[in-house]
């Protein structure tokens, strides 16, 4: 049996220059190691970032001295394992190169029996700067390659964008959420793995057909053996056990077991059914002693990425066991600057927040790295489908065969590693390229291609081709067939023609719609640019005031503060917020109120486009704002900040993504109440449509059956303005609509006859009081006049069942806390401490 060995202790650190040696934390990189030793300041506070620069530019040793228990020593094959190294490396075991590494996302094995004694063996690793790395490559190709988001001037580079040349995360280099600080170290788990006679080094399910009735599946498991001879292999399942005669040979060997599954339990998005998992386990066994084993834990079901033609254009949505899934959800960027600081629980965190959010889909952006197995465990635990980039992200890359070689390997390391998750539903290449460039559209694109030579032009584009048309389809086809493949995100389809560039209003493909925020446009025009599925789309807000003090000094609560703007990479993005809320929304009253009504602004606009997204399925049949998380605290799009706490958006999208909601449609005369189902059945609910005056008085009402049709749109009641609102002062009006199912509230919303900015908002007082008193979990909410985005703080951290509600007098409101304190696996109802409460009137001029 193979026995592993993790080599995670006594390591330290120097730089290459240095004799200083200091402790280091493996896995970990330079940064957090220089924190630690307190050699750098916290690099997220003030404008920090700027004075660590010099870290990428030298060379880091890092080295740990450890024995090997005799068991181990005594088996006949030793290899070494790195299941990341952060990038150039060379690593020693007793003075000898064992291995050079140049590509943080390949997992790098090496054999070491030979070099291997069994005390104080001493393991040296000498981390080359990337940026010296690369400059030489730079110099090589003669000319610069487009990489927008590459802060080079930050890390004292001028315009030389260095991070194409490394098959590193791009987001170390910095984005337009995200400081430049390039890392180097043992990101991942580094070990022995010791064996004879045979291992497994694979096992594979490959789901041929699963149906209702049945799954026929292969198990194709990988066998590396150093004998000659006969051996049982076994593959057990839910109790049973499959066996065979095989006649091992020396070296690798792949053997395929068909397995079929009678009524399988289906894995099911969230919101469709359960995510149902199994448990497979391969074992070898010689002369009846098991020698290998490996155990692996995979989702049966059916997914198809579903491009038709209809009389529409092309459809573009993903069918789960034969069931067109409406997705919902958020693209995610790493959780921290810092990978290796991100621990099980705050990938938990992310993945419940998605979950409790009515999300069933998360896109792994192609700018960041390819999450750890963590991260998709737990996104097949909670039925969390997602949409997977490769690591390629808003830049053109080099074309040498090095260089396609070495993500050759990555792509292989990776859909090995992953292809076994249920949750993972596409590959897709890239991340804004193909629009950027624009190969077939002369005009379009972000102006990359013509700065360049005709004959510079072409090599780019035919690296381009070669990498996401040819290479990365051809792996994903090869290890993970049947999974479907999208060569870039947003595109209409691969023509080869002008019609391959996504536009805003596009028939076909993906779409990323950034005409509000990037270009000013209203937010009704989200209602306007939406196609078959919307994969990109956000507006910025600010983190709250707890966040933003993890950053800033009282000195520095101004918008236009050093600090402020530090923590601010959208180029115009402060200006963004500012010259919207004018727009949309009251004037705050000071600079933390100015930081709650950005959350507000924020949670409104996404609002609109995610509502408008779900009433035109299924057309649109994809709405994935940008984005959930954040890397390090800052002003962003996100909806959750660094330290995971909800913004506005995460209520809101909670609401917005119901999976049976209310919507309003609007025109000049009518408003119309809609009613999305993304349910798998019929259903037979009530809906109420009430008029109330601000100090709670009603005016008008209408209930009326509704017969819910499973995953669909309706139109449930639709009213005339004028009728409904004659001789009512409009700014002091609201409309409510409650849809109920036997007594239980599926939806409510409240809808406006103003823009929020023009209501008539008075001081509102807002009671919070237990349910029951003893357990102090679920409070009830009540006020005397109309309150707009009521607020609730607890002194403890966590999360509200629901927050940031209109709240209008005579309807209460139920809400639950759940805790989030250190030590916490995942949020769950407890007592909140003390709770505030305020709203809108409360952070504006009408509070004074
Ligand atoms: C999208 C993303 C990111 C970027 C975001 C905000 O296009 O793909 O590159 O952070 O916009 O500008």
């Amino acid at each position: 049996m193979t026995s592993t060995l993790y080599l995670h202790d006594n390591w330290r650190f120097s730089a290459a220059n240095e004799i200083d040696w200091h402790n280091a934390t493996v896995p970990g990189c330079i940064h957090t190691d220089l924190q630690a030793n307190g050699l750098i300041p916290d690099p997220f506070y003030g404008t920090h970032e700027g004075s660590i620069q010099w870290i990428d530019k030298q060379d880091w040793l890092y080295e740990t001295a450890f024995d090997v228990p005799q068991e181990v020593l005594n088996e006949s094959q030793i290899e070494i394992v790195f299941e990341g190294l952060d990038t150039y490396a060379e690593v020693f075991l007793n003075d000898t190169l064992i291995l050079s590494a140049d590509n943080m996302f390949r997992t790098w094995r090496a054999e070491v029996k030979r070099f291997l004694k069994s005390r104080s063996n001493r393991l040296h690793i000498r981390f080359r700067s990337p940026i010296q790395e690369d400059l030489p490559k730079l110099e090589r190709l003669g000319y610069g390659l487009p990489a927008t988001n590459d802060q080079s001037e930050r890390g004292g580079l001028g315009d030389k964008k260095l991070s194409v040349f490394s098959r590193k995360a791009p987001y170390h280099y910095g984005w337009d959420w995200g400081p430049r600080l390039v890392t180097s170290g043992i990101w991942r788990p580094v070990k022995l793995e010791a064996w004879s006679q045979a291992r497994i080094t694979d096992v594979y399910i490959h789901q041929s057909s699963v149906t209702l009735e049945h799954a026929v599946l292969e198990a194709n498991i990988d066998i590396d053996s150093e004998v000659d001879g006969l051996a049982l292999l076994q593959l057990h399942v839910e109790g049973r056990v499959i066996e065979r005669q095989v006649t091992l040979r020396r070296g690798m060997q792949t053997y395929t077991i068909p397995v079929d599954i009678p009524d399988p339990r289906l894995w099911w998005p969230r919101g469709y059914g359960e995510a149902n998992l199994y448990t497979f386990r391969a074992r070898v066994l010689i002369a009846e002693t098991v020698i290998a084993s490996r155990t692996l834990r995979t989702g049966l079901r059916d997914i198809q990425l579903v491009q038709t033609n209809d009389d529409m254009g092309t459809s573009f949505y993903f069918q789960v066991n034969g069931v067109p899934v409406f997705a919902k959800g958020a693209n995610h960027i790493p959780n921290d600057s810092f990978i290796t600081e991100v621990d099980e629980e705050r990938y938990r965190h992310e993945i419940v927040t998605a979950a409790e959010s009515n999300m069933n889909m998360l896109r792994v952006w192609g700018g960041g790295v390819y999450e750890d197995d963590c991260f998709y465990n737990l996104c097949d635990e909670y039925g969390i489908m997602v949409w997977q980039d490769f690591m390629f992200a808003c830049s053109m890359y080099p074309g040498d065969e090095a260089f396609l070689r070495n993500v050759e390997q990555e792509a292989k390391d990776n859909v090995r590693r992953l292809r076994n998750h249920p949750c993972i539903v596409l590959w897709c290449g890239n991340n804004e390229i193909d629009t950027a460039w624009a190969q077939y559209d002369e005009q379009g694109g972000w102006g990359w291609k013509q700065q360049y030579t005709s004959t510079q032009r072409a090599e780019i584009w035919s690296a381009y081709e070669a990498i996401f048309h040819r290479l990365l389809p051809d792996v994903v086809a090869r290890l993970a067939p049947g999974a479907a493949y999208w060569p870039s995100s947003p595109m209409q389809a691969l023509t080869g023609d002008i019609n391959q560039h996504a536009k805003n209003d596009s028939t076909r493909g993906d779409i990323h719609y950034w005409g509000v925020w990037h270009a000013v446009e209203p937010f009704s025009n989200y209602n306007v640019y939406l196609g078959r599925f919307m994969s990109e789309y956000g507006f910025q807000s600010f983190p709250e005031l707890r966040t933003v003090r993890s950053y800033a000094s009282e000195a520095d609560m101004e918008l236009e503060s050093d600090v402020m703007k530090w923590h601010q990479r959208s180029g115009d993005g402060n200006r963004l917020i500012k010259e919207y809320m004018d727009i949309y929304l009251p004037k705050p009253k000071d600079f933390p109120a100015f930081l709650t009504m950005s959350q507000v602004l924020q949670a409104e606009a996404i609002q609109t486009a995610i509502e408008a997204h779900r009433r035109k399925k299924p057309y649109c049949m994809g709405s994935l704002y940008w984005q959930i998380n954040d890397c390090w605290p800052v002003a962003s799009w996100s909806s959750m900040d660094y330290f995971g706490r909800w913004k506005a958006l995460q209520y809101y999208a909670k609401r917005s993504f119901r999976d049976i909601a209310i919507s309003f449609e609007e025109d000049d005369e009518h408003i119309a109440v809609q009613i999305i189902s993304d349910g798998r059945e019929n259903l037979a609910a009530t809906l109420h449509v009430q008029l109330f005056q601000f100090d709670g008085q009603r005016i008008r009402e209408h209930t009326t059956q509704v017969h819910v049709e499973a995953n669909r749109v309706m139109t449930a009641f639709s009213l005339n303005k004028n009728d409904w609102t004659t001789g009512c002062s409009l700014p002091e009006i609201v409309l409510v609509a409650t849809l109920e199912n036997q007594g239980h509230t599926l939806d409510q919303k409240c809808h406006y006859f103003t823009p929020v900015k023009e209501l008539r908002l008075d001081k509102a007082t807002i009671t919070v009081r237990p349910v029951n008193p003893d357990n102090g979990m679920t409070f009830l909410v009540e006020t005397n006049v109309f309150a707009k985005s009521v607020m609730l703080t607890a002194s403890v951290e966590g999360v509200f069942s629901d927050n940031y509600f209109d709240l209008v007098p005579g309807l209460t409101k139920t809400v639950t806390f759940l805790r989030r304190e250190p030590g916490d696996t995942a949020l769950q109802p407890a007592q909140p401490g003390l709770i505030t409460a305020s709203s809108m009137c409360d952070w504006t001029a009408i509070a004074q």
